[in-house]
């Protein structure tokens, strides 16, 4: 048996030697090499990268795709060519010729891979090592997560804000942790993901390359308010960047300077306790879902835990909310605020809500 690949059995009405196998072969190839290229260049699952670090591993991921693509289409290509050019004929009856391996085409099919993953592990290595490469000019922001917030701190400034600001095209350092359990931060725009882990600092490089607004997304299931753990990262020019970091001083001083109205204090406790995420409070623009509406609470309170007052029951919803679950609620309201919160900003915000009539 001198060509047993291109052997047909007894009966085949097909000639033992042809060219359909080559020319499979040709228009399989061309294909995939077409198919794998527009893949590549054309790529049309990602919009375009807004930081030069999701610029570099998208060309990084469209090289991976692509030749993910053109490999797909010829094993396939193969596959559906053997499928149709070697089916049984309706009146063979006998068995398939017993076929031995081919050494070239093994040496062929393992060294071009092989290739393949030694260059893309090099291209990979170069993109990494580019990205994690400190410039002079870098700036550091700590990022924390909690449940349902993100928080961000500049140390530069002494600043601490829950939107995260940075220049164009300058480095950021991000120094990112948590302050409960696991959450993962994601700014999907600029291709940036990075593990939010408590007592563990992960950190991560951006540069932006594109002014815009970017939302940022928990991307680890944090608990019952996951999906409104959101904020946003706004990329300005370096001017417009420092004129809003005077003004957050600006207005920092100001408030250490002369204290807000309890009103005004309350709505900040409010939301930078992170209650905005569970509970819907029109007075402080908060729309969360999570627990109950906290709307009208003040009137309301007294009347829940027979024997105590409505300022008692608010309180101890706070820092003890395992005391009592509002019925038809899940049990999710977090138990440490009385660890978290000063006894000032506790009686702050006890107060403000005493006042929501
Ligand atoms: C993770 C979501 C979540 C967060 C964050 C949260 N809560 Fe709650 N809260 C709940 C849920 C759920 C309930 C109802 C179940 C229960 O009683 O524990 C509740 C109950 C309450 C109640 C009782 C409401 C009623 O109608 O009886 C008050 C008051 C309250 N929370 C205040 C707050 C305040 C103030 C904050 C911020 C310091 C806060 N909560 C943060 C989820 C949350
Ligand atoms: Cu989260």
């Amino acid at each position: 048996m001198s060509h047993p690949t291109n052997h047909r059995p007894a009966g085949s009405n097909v000639p033992v030697f042809d060219n359909t196998g080559k020319m499979a072969a040709i228009i399989i190839g061309v294909t995939a090499v077409v198919a794998g290229s527009v893949m590549g260049a054309a790529n049309p699952f990602l919009s375009n990268a807004t930081s030069s670090q999701g610029a570099q591993i998208d060309t990084l991921f469209s090289l991976f795709v692509g030749i993910a693509t053109a490999i797909f289409i010829i094993v396939q290509g193969f596959l559906l060519f053997s499928i149709v050019r070697f089916a049984r004929a309706p009146e063979d009856e006998e068995d398939g010729v017993p076929l031995r391996g081919n050494t070239k085409l093994e040496v062929f099919w393992t060294a071009v891979p092989a290739l393949i993953v030694v260059i893309l592990s090099v291209l990979s290595y170069r993109v990494l090592a580019d990205i994690e490469r400190p410039h002079p000019d870098q700036m550091v922001v700590e990022v924390t997560g909690r449940q349902y917030a993100w928080e961000f701190y500049y140390p530069d400034y002494d600043l601490k804000t829950a939107e995260l600001h940075i220049p164009l095209g300058r480095q950021v350092l991000l120094k990112i942790t948590s302050a409960d359990v696991n959450h993962a931060f994601w700014v999907p725009q600029m291709r940036i993901k990075k593990d939010a882990v408590g007592g563990k600092i992960t950190t991560v490089n951006i540069t932006a390359t594109a002014p815009g607004v970017y939302p940022i997304v928990c991307a680890e299931l944090c608990g019952a308010g996951h999906a409104v753990m959101r904020s946003q990262v706004v990329v300005e020019a370096e001017p417009t960047f420092q004129i809003w970091v005077q003004a957050q001083l600006g207005a920092k001083q100001r408030a250490a300077a002369m204290p807000p109205d309890p009103k005004t204090l309350g709505r900040q406790l409010y939301n930078q306790y992170g209650c905005n995420a569970c509970h819907k409070l029109a007075d402080a623009a908060a729309v969360g879902v999570v627990g109950p509406a906290l709307d009208g609470i003040g009137s309301r309170a007294a009347d829940i835990v027979p024997g105590q007052s409505a300022e008692e029951y608010i309180r101890t919803a706070i820092i003890r909310p395992m005391d009592f679950i509002t019925p038809n609620y899940p049990p999710v309201m977090p138990g440490d605020y009385a660890q978290r919160m000063s006894q000032a900003d506790l009686e702050a915000l006890v107060q403000y809500l005493l006042e929501q009539k």
